[in-house]
């Protein structure tokens, strides 16, 4: 078994991973990611009881039991660049042997589940409801990084989205991965689905004009308008592709869930963000409750 070095897998001296400060016996199995680390503590009050809190930069973790489920809550920051490395070290956390520096023989899978915040790209998708992400389509560049292809549907789709949007022609190649059809199958009612566009930035990534021009001033009418079969993008956001890619890559099942705090087609945004945020945390953790 071939050893991971020291520079390539970092261990504090508490022999935790370095970026998330978590030992593997303080990892659930089923893990709910936020952006936001305040929303830990929103999440884990729900907990029956809590076994570990920790805490480095932006990543914050509680990890407690709810009803007869273990969970993890673990706040990822913004943007797919962190998400390479909560992936990463939420896998080596279960699948390396971090005293010897191997791989583990057996794969062992995690639940990985986001619950964050989005605009909306379809007028009928409204602020303060709820998008389940069939696909992260991801615009962000991470998945460019590895040995990463897509399965048929997911090379056709992605086809048809760089022929519709020319998008390609000023951005890095996009790439496209579906969610777990495992997860996503107990989130179906008063969820919209469709395809989530995940941007490497907030303002200019999401067509969002302050100060600076655009080099595609036409994003949003280009993602809105886009349509493969029965298939639109419903939303976009900054994390999801990355964990879909990264996650079907490591073996794992993943899903995305968001609260539309924007509409950017109708140009509105929630009057009260944080109840429609509250809302989605009870009934995602409903719904892990009772599967
Ligand atoms: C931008 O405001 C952030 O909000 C969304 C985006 O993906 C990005 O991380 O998600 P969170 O509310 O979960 O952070
Ligand atoms: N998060 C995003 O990334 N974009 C939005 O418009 C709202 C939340």
């Amino acid at each position: 078994m071939q050893r991971i070095p020291e520079s390539e897998l970092i261990i504090n001296n508490r022999g935790a991973v370095y970026h998330l400060d978590l030992r593997p016996e303080e990892l659930a199995h089923t893990i709910i990611t936020v952006g936001d680390p305040d929303r830990v503590p929103a999440v884990s009050k729900h907990f029956d009881h809590i076994e570990h809190k920790r805490s480095h930069r932006e990543f914050v973790t509680h990890t407690g039991v709810l009803g007869k489920k273990r969970l993890t809550v673990v706040s990822t920051g913004i943007g797919p660049d962190n998400i390479d490395i909560v992936l990463n070290e939420l896998d080596a956390l279960v699948n390396i042997d971090l005293l010897t520096r191997t791989i583990k023989p057996q794969l062992t899978q995690l639940n990985v589940i986001r619950v964050g915040t989005s605009g909306a790209l379809q007028a009928d998708v409204p602020t303060d409801s709820f998008v389940v992400s069939t696909h992260g389509l991801g615009i962000d560049n991470l998945l460019n990084f590895y040995r990463f292809e897509e399965n048929e549907e997911e090379k056709q789709l992605l086809q048809s989205f760089i022929t519709q949007t020319q998008l390609h022609q000023r951005i890095s190649q996009p790439y496209i991965c579906g969610g777990s059809a495992h997860l996503i199958k107990h989130f179906v009612n008063n969820f919209h689905h469709g395809i989530t566009v995940t941007c490497p930035g907030f303002y200019g990534p999401q067509g969002r004009i302050l100060r600076l021009g655009l080099s595609n001033p036409h994003l949003i009418d280009r993602l809105t308008q886009f349509t493969f079969g029965p298939h639109r993008i419903t939303n976009f956001e900054m994390e999801t592709s990355g964990i879909y890619g990264l996650g079907k890559l490591l073996g794992h099942h993943c899903l995305s869930i968001s609260a539309i705090v924007a509409n950017r087609v109708t140009k509105q945004f929630s009057k009260d963000s944080q109840a429609t945020i509250e809302q989605l945390i009870k009934k995602t953790l409903d719904i892990i409750n009772d599967w």
